[in-house]
Formats: C-alpha cells, structure tokens, sequence
C-alpha cells in the first residue's frame, strides 16, 4: 500500500497540482476528498495537519506537509529523480521566480476572481480580474521566447501555474488575447501522466 496520502477538494486548483505532479510521477496514493462546504477543513483533526484549514495536505508516512508549493518541492526532491526541480543556480532561481507568480498575480488575481464567480466569495472581481490580467501578460511575453517558464523545461512552475491559468475564463478573463499562454496549456497537457482536474 502507498505510504502517500493526499487531502484534496475538487474544486481546489492547488490540489490539481499535487494530483497533476503524483500523476507525472507515476506515483500511487489514497485521494481523501475534504469538504469544504461542510467546513471540513476546519476540524481540530484536520487543523493538527494543515494550521490554516487549507487543502491541499500531503502525508507520506510519517511525514505531513501543508501548502501546495511546499508539496510541490518536496514530491520533486523526493521522487523526481532530478528532474522538476533543477538544483543549479539560474534553474533553481527561475523555478521560484515563477512560484512566486503563482503565489501572487495567479492566486490572487486569477483564483480569486474564479473564486468570486464560482463561490461567491467578496473579492472585488475588477481588481482580481485585473491583477490576473497582470500575469498573463507576463506569462505571453515569456513564452514569444520559451516553451517552458524555468530552466528550458518542464519543472514545478509549469504545474504550479497551469491549473488558474487553465481556469482562467471560470473567473471571466479570456484566454483569447494569450496565444503564446494557450500553446503552454497545450503542452503541459500533452505531457506524459497529464490527468484532468475532474475526480
Ligand atoms: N497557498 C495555499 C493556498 C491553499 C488554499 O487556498 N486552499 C483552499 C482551496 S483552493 C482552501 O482549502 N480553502 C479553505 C476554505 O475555502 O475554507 C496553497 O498553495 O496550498
């Protein structure tokens, strides 16, 4: 039986990136669906794995890790044989320049304003809209030049940023004025082990 264990819901976008990267490492698991609605997430037994109340959890035995980037980092250095996570200088650097993105024009601008549509959640959709905006233009003049955000080749980033960016349009921002981000979407999709965000 598979010592990996991942927390996950299936709306969540950072959770697709534990299942997409599991999934591109060929690696079994047990799925355990937390209902968010339901306020699952904020149990004391789910608060002992993850303080913030957040999916996506990662436990590999004995060991629990919390936050996707985290994960993310952790499965590549522990079961990525070298590949995701470059260990040289500018590799390396690239890679968390573009988790940073992530964390911040994604999450904040295209996963909220997803989130604002999708759940109702009070965000000011315009500004979300409009940060997220922010990083896909960043993204469409990266890839005139690169077919990968980091390194010359698939890494943590690409799974780190697909999931809101493939979202997007949820959150009512085309994708239309981004070729160059829609032809990255079709190559993280045709790479091997690629699985969809349904469950
Ligand atoms: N930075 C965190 C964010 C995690 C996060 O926001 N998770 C959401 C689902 S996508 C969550 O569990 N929210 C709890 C809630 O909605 O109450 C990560 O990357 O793991």
């Amino acid at each position: 039986m598979s010592p990996l264990k991942l927390y996950s819901a299936p709306l969540s976008g950072n959770a697709y990136k534990i299942r997409l990267l599991l999934a591109m490492l060929g690696l079994d698991y047990e799925l355990i669906n937390v209902d968010l609605r339901a306020g699952e997430n904020l149990t004391a037994e789910f608060l002992r794995l993850n303080p913030r109340g957040q999916v996506p959890v990662l436990v590999d035995g004995d060991t629990v890790i919390w936050d996707s980037l985290a994960i993310l980092v952790y499965l590549a250095r522990r079961y990525g044989d070298g590949e995701w996570l470059p260990t040289d200088i500018p590799g390396e650097t690239q890679v968390m320049q573009w988790l940073a993105v992530s964390e911040n024009e994604l999450l904040y601008g295209l996963a909220r304003a997803r989130a604002v549509v999708l759940l109702k959640r009070p965000f000011n959709l315009e500004q979300c809209q409009a940060e997220g905006k922010a990083g896909l233009a960043v993204m469409e003049a990266h890839f005139a030049e690169n077919a990968w955000l980091a390194a010359g080749k698939p890494t943590v980033a690409d799974i780190a940023c697909y999931p809101y960016v493939m979202l997007a349009p949820m959150g009512e921002i085309s994708l239309e004025p981004y070729p160059n981000v829609r032809q990255w979407l079709t190559r993280v999709e045709a790479l091997p082990g690629w699985v969809t965000m349904e469950v």
